[in-house]
């Protein structure tokens, strides 16, 4: 049995050092980073507007994830394969999702990448991208992930597969046994749960006998790591190292990205935390924090965020118009891609 322990990153607020190009960014790249978390809260926040307005069925807010999501994406191979879930718009987008696709998704058209319209909107998922499709029963996507590190194994390839969930996901048993299974393997699988403190309304202490998910790494002898999920750069160094050992063969491993929801649950649930709580975690927006730190280390001025807000809005407006006028799916392909062969008194086609 490997002696592992758990091991708690501290993000300390890294405005003295260009601590991007220690971790191995450029300062094109960390640019990049912010311009993802400026788009994808865009295209979050359009989203809620477009379901508030009945024109989308559902929106699921990723305000306050984008660092977390954004950051532990850029430390992936394009090849490796991703399990995300309802929450990881911002991590579809990092993936190379374009705005388009997923408008197309939110709209549920025929040509939304995820499903075509038929699964729920933000189930995020495209077979060339290695977005792998998801369910909407929570933490399902982990089996799914340690399976596929076992593939990856068994063939020999050196991919590392991603799962992708909340805190609430990871007390379901889907969590448990995966992790077991990818320790008792050592299998190339990272697990990685944005804690936000809340399922739907639930906090973490009522579902929780540990402090931190990453805790819970101990019970199966893998790595685990806490890392506050609003500094994409630690974020960004916590993921790197945990692919890199994956990928090595030094088995699997759990980050807990410790993030604030911004936003509420989905549009159709509404905000069950107090005022003054939300007031609170708005001072945990991972975007204005890391502008500071860009501005600090003079790579963002007044004029380029100007620019950047108006780049981000231009791709968001492209977006909605695109998808909103793109065709339905069509009503004789309802079964297709669902049933391998048409159940009986079940296709629509007649
Ligand atoms: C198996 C299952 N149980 C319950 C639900 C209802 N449900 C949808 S989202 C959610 C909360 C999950 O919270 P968490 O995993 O912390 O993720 P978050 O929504 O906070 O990002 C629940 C209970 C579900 N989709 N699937």
């Amino acid at each position: 049995m490997k002696e592992r322990q758990t091991a708690v990153a501290e993000a300390k607020q890294p405005v003295g050092r260009r601590v991007h190009r220690e971790f191995g960014l450029g300062d094109a790249e960390a640019l990049d980073l912010y311009y993802g978390m400026l788009v994808t809260r865009k295209i979050s926040q359009a989203a809620l507007k477009l379901a508030f307005q009945g024109s989308i069925d559902v929106s699921i807010p990723s305000d306050g994830h984008e660092a977390a999501q954004i950051a532990s994406m850029r430390a992936l191979r394009p090849t490796d394969p991703v399990y995300l879930f309802y929450r990881s718009l911002p991590a579809a987008y990092a993936r190379g999702m374009t705005t388009r696709e997923i408008f197309l998704d939110y709209f549920g058209r025929r040509d939304g990448p995820s499903s075509g319209g038929k699964n729920l909107a933000g189930h995020w998922a495209k077979r060339e991208l290695n977005l792998m499709s998801v369910s909407g029963s929570v933490a399902t996507q982990i089996p799914h992930a340690v399976g596929s590190a076992l593939a990856a194994k068994l063939r020999g390839d050196d991919s590392v597969s991603v799962a992708y969930f909340g805190d609430g996901g990871s007390s379901k048993s889907d969590f448990h046994e995966g992790l077991n299974f990818a320790a008792v393997h050592q299998l190339p699988v990272v697990l990685f749960c944005e804690n936000n403190g809340v399922a739907i309304s639930v906090p973490f202490e009522k579902q929780s006998g540990v402090a931190r998910v990453a805790d819970r790494a101990v019970g199966y002898a893998v790595v685990g790591i806490s890392v506050d999920g609003a500094d994409p750069l630690q974020v960004y160094r916590v993921m790197r190292e945990a692919v890199e050992a994956a990928r090595a063969g030094q088995g699997p491993a759990l980050i807990e990205a410790r993030v604030t929801r911004l936003g509420q649950h989905t549009s159709q649930v509404g905000e069950s935390r107090e005022p003054r709580e939300m007031a609170a975690a708005r001072r945990h927006d991972p975007i204005p924090r890391f502008g500071r730190y860009l501005r600090h280390h003079g790579l963002l001025d007044d004029t380029l965020q100007a620019e950047l807000e108006a780049r981000a809005q231009c791709e968001v407006d492209d977006g909605i118009d695109f998808a909103s006028h793109a065709p339905p799916p069509a009503v004789d392909r309802a079964f297709a891609d669902v049933y391998a062969a048409p159940t009986p008194g079940r296709s629509l086609s007649g």
